[in-house]
C-alpha cells in the first residue's frame, strides 16, 4: 500500500466509523506547556511573526506530533489572524493575551474591509503545505477558524474578557451594525477555510469558544445561523468538506445547533452531561472531547478516573478523544504521556 492510501483514524471517525482505539489529539497541543515551543516562540519574536513564518509555524505544528504521536496535527495559527487580514491591528503580549484596536463606534463597521487580504494569509497556506509534506499519512492535518461570534467578541472589546460583555452590549445596542460585522466574518471565514482545504488540510474545526454566554435567541442569531452558513457555503465551495464544530457551553441547545449546522462531528466541553450527548447526539454524529483540562493538569487518580469516564461514555461509538477546552500552560508533560498511554490501552472493556 502506498503512503497516500493509508487512512487516518481521525478521518475515519469523521466519516462516521468507530475506531477500536479512539484517535487522540488535544486542543492547543502546540503551545506554552512545551519547552521546544517556548524556544521557537522566543526565536520568532512576536506571536504574529510566528504565525506568519511558514518554517517556524510548521515546526511548532509538528512538535507535539513528534513528541507524543498524536493522531492529528492542528495548524499553528490563531483565530485572530482573520481580523488582522481584515485590516484591524492585532498584537499578542507575552502573558497578557491578544490586543486589538477595539471596535467601539458602530460607524467604524461600515468602513471595515469586506474581503480578507489573502496575500497577508498566504504564509498560513504555505505552512499547511510544509506540514502536509512532513506529516505521516495516518496523521490528519486540521485547519481552523474562530466562529464569527467568538472572533467578534475580541474585535469589539479589543481583548479577552470574562463575560464578553462589550460584544453582548454592542449586539443589543446596535444589532444591525453587529449583523453587518458577522456577515463580513462569515464570508471571511468561508474564504479562509476553503483556502486552507485547498492548501491541504484534511478537515477544519470552527471554534466558538464564547457560544455559552448568550441567551437562546441570541445564540440562535449570532452562533447557530452564522456557523450554519459557513458550513453550507464551505461545502458548496469544497464538496464534502469535513467540519468539526466546537460551540463551547452550548449545553442543552447542542442538539438544535447540530441539527441546524450539520457538522461532521461535534466537539464538546467538559461540563455537559455525557449521557445526554451519547443518547441525543452520538447515535448519529461523531463526538470529540471532553476531558477536563484541569484533570489533565492534576494527574494521579483523578486523571485516571476522568479518562475512564470519557472512554466509558463515548468509546463505543464514533469518537475522537480530546480535551473539553485547550490544554493549560502549566500541564506537566508526563501527564500528557500518561493520558495517551491510558487511552491507547483501551480495550473496550471499561464498564
Ligand atoms: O504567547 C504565546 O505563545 C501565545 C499563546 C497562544 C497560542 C499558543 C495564543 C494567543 N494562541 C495560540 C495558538 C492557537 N490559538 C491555536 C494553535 C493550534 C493548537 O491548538 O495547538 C489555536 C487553535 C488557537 C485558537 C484560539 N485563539 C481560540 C479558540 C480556542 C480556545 O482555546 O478557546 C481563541 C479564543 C484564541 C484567542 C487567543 N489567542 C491567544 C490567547 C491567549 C487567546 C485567548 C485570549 C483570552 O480570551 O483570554
Amino acid at each position: 500500500m502506498t503512503e497516500s492510501l493509508v487512512k487516518s483514524p481521525v478521518l475515519a471517525v469523521l466519516e462516521g466509523e468507530r475506531q477500536a482505539v479512539p484517535p487522540v489529539w488535544l486542543m492547543r497541543q502546540a503551545g506554552r506547556y512545551l519547552p521546544e515551543y517556548q524556544d521557537v516562540r522566543r526565536q520568532a519574536g512576536s506571536f504574529l511573526n510566528l504565525c506568519f513564518n511558514p518554517k517556524l509555524a510548521a515546526e511548532v505544528t509538528l512538535q507535539p506530533i513528534r513528541r507524543f504521536g498524536f493522531d492529528a496535527a492542528i495548524l499553528f495559527s490563531d483565530i485572530l489572524v482573520v481580523p488582522h487580514a481584515l485590516g484591524r491591528e492585532v498584537s499578542f503580549n507575552v502573558g497578557e493575551g491578544p490586543s486589538l484596536n477595539p471596535l467601539t463606534d458602530p460607524e467604524a463597521i461600515k468602513s471595515l474591509r469586506t474581503e480578507i487580504d489573502q496575500v497577508a494569509l498566504a504564509p498560513v497556506y504555505e505552512t499547511i503545505e510544509l506540514v502536509k509534506r512532513a506529516l505521516p499519512a495516518h496523521v490528519a492535518l486540521l485547519g481552523f477558524c474562530g466562529a464569527p461570534w467568538t472572533v467578534a467578541t475580541y474585535m469589539i472589546a479589543g481583548h479577552g474578557t470574562l463575560d464578553q460583555a462589550p460584544a453582548r452590549l454592542f449586539a443589543y445596542s446596535h444589532p444591525e451594525d453587529f449583523a453587518r460585522l458577522l456577515h463580513i466574518l462569515i464570508h471571511a471565514s468561508v474564504d479562509y477555510l476553503a483556502q486552507q482545504l485547498q492548501a491541504g488540510v484534511d478537515a477544519v474545526q470552527i471554534f466558538d469558544t464564547w457560544a455559552g454566554v448568550l441567551p437562546p435567541d441570541q445564540f440562535e442569531r449570532w452562533c447557530v445561523i452564522p456557523t450554519a452558513r459557513i458550513v453550507s457555503e464551505l461545502r458548496n465551495r469544497v464538496p464534502g468538506a469535513k467540519v468539526i464544530a466546537f460551540p463551547r457551553g452550548a449545553n442543552s441547545l447542542l442538539p438544535y445547533y447540530v441539527d441546524q449546522v450539520s457538522p461532521s462531528a461535534i466537539s464538546i466541553d467538559w461540563r455537559i452531561d455525557r449521557q445526554f450527548v451519547r443518547s441525543q447526539l452520538q447515535n448519529h454524529l461523531p463526538v470529540q472531547g471532553n476531558l477536563d483540562p484541569l484533570a489533565l493538569l492534576a494527574g494521579g487518580t483523578a486523571l485516571d478516573r476522568a479518562i475512564d469516564d470519557v472512554l466509558a461514555a463515548f468509546a463505543r461509538g464514533p469518537f475522537i478523544f480530546n480535551l473539553g477546552h485547550g490544554i493549560l500552560p502549566d500541564t506537566p508533560i508526563p501527564h500528557v504521556e500518561h493520558m495517551l498511554a491510558r487511552v491507547r490501552a483501551y480495550k473496550g472493556c471499561i464498564a
